[in-house]
């Protein structure tokens, strides 16, 4: 991969992080309210997968977005506005943390429905398909998700109809505080494919150029073969489900989450960028300044904004 993609990988997982340090920092400051769930941890997941994508591509996923919707391009300082409720918010301040979107850069969302996403995705490749418009979608979820009917019903439509799109779970191992182990008989999700005999891989979670492999092969089987692929990538939240619960629940201990800390996916890519030569501690210093700014400037941004005017209540509804 060549230098400047490596290093914009890199700088987008700081970005994300350093945007949600600075966002529970404004939740503990009533600055945003409502739900609000936190990516840090799996950063490497969304960066890897976006990273994979070409131009055009389309990319949906849960309320788990922060990351993703700035990994496709969103400007910082209108998600921000977003999670403040204000009008200049990619929502207009109407959709708040959970429901990001932003068509113009291919980013559809930002769901709070558990599998909400997956019949739109399975659409939207259909529609890819049936207007015969070289693009990909990209779904992604958590692993909690895939015991609900739709995404079964999803899987099998689109490989029956040989649908462009790469349904991507985040198993970060817990579904709100449910392990995975308490709430699936079985453990290996890409499982889930072979009912439909559809392609399947997984993927450490932690690693952002193994995610980046795995999805770049799925877009060659979606756009050459026009075949669907399931993918696993095993990842690991670093904060509670929400802001609602703290990081060592009952349902975790503080050994665990430390433990897992030291895979933290933005210094693993540090690391080995730096062995590889392609990093130096001046660029990740001036990056760091850099990202400071930015989420400083995006603050600001939507403190300043207006909130939305009251008749936006009655816009951009179906009735
Ligand atoms: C249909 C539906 N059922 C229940 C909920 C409540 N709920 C919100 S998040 C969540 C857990 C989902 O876990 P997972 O899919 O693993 O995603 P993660 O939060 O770990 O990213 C549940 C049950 C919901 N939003 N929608
Ligand atoms: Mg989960």
């Amino acid at each position: 991969m060549e230098k400047k993609k490596l290093l914009e990988m890199y700088r987008m997982m700081l970005l994300i992080r350093r945007f949600e340090e600075r966002t529970a920092q404004m939740y503990g400051m009533q600055k945003i309210g409502g739900f609000c769930h936190l990516y840090i941890g799996q950063e490497a997941v969304g960066v890897g997968a976006v990273a994979a994508l070409r131009p055009g591509d389309q990319f949906i996923s849960a309320y788990r977005d922060h990351g993703h919707i700035l990994a496709m391009g969103g400007d910082p300082q209108a998600v921000m506005a977003e999670l403040f409720g204000k009008a200049t918010g990619v929502s207009k301040g109407k959709g708040g943390s959970m429901h990001l979107f932003d068509v113009e850069k291919g980013f559809y969302g930002g769901h709070g429905i558990v599998a909400g996403q997956l019949p739109v995705a399975t659409g939207m490749a259909f529609a890819a398909k049936y207007r015969k418009e070289d693009r990909v979608v990209l779904c992604s979820m958590g692993e909690g998700t895939v015991h609900q009917g739709a995404f079964h019903e999803s899987l099998n439509l689109a490989k029956l109809w040989r649908l462009p799109v790469i349904y991507l779970i985040e198993n970060n191992r817990y579904g709100m505080g449910t392990p995975l182990e308490r709430a699936s008989a079985v453990w290996d999700l890409s499982q889930k494919a072979c009912s439909y005999d559809m392609a399947r891989a997984t993927v450490d979670g932690m690693d952002v150029l193994a995610v980046h492999q795995v999805v770049s092969e799925a877009v060659t089987r979606a756009t050459r073969d026009g075949e669907p692929t399931l993918i696993e990538a095993r990842t690991y939240r670093f904060r509670g489900h929400s802001m609602s619960d703290p990081v060592h629940s009952h349902y975790r201990t503080k050994e665990e989450v430390e433990e897992q800390k030291k895979q933290d996916p933005i210094l693993i890519f540090q690391d080995h960028l730096l062995k590889k030569k392609v990093l130096t501690q001046a660029l990740v210093k001036q990056y760091e300044d850099e990202i400071k700014k930015v989420v400083l400037d995006a603050v600001d941004f939507a403190e300043k904004s207006p909130l939305p005017e009251l008749e936006e209540l009655y816009t951009e509804i179906y009735s």
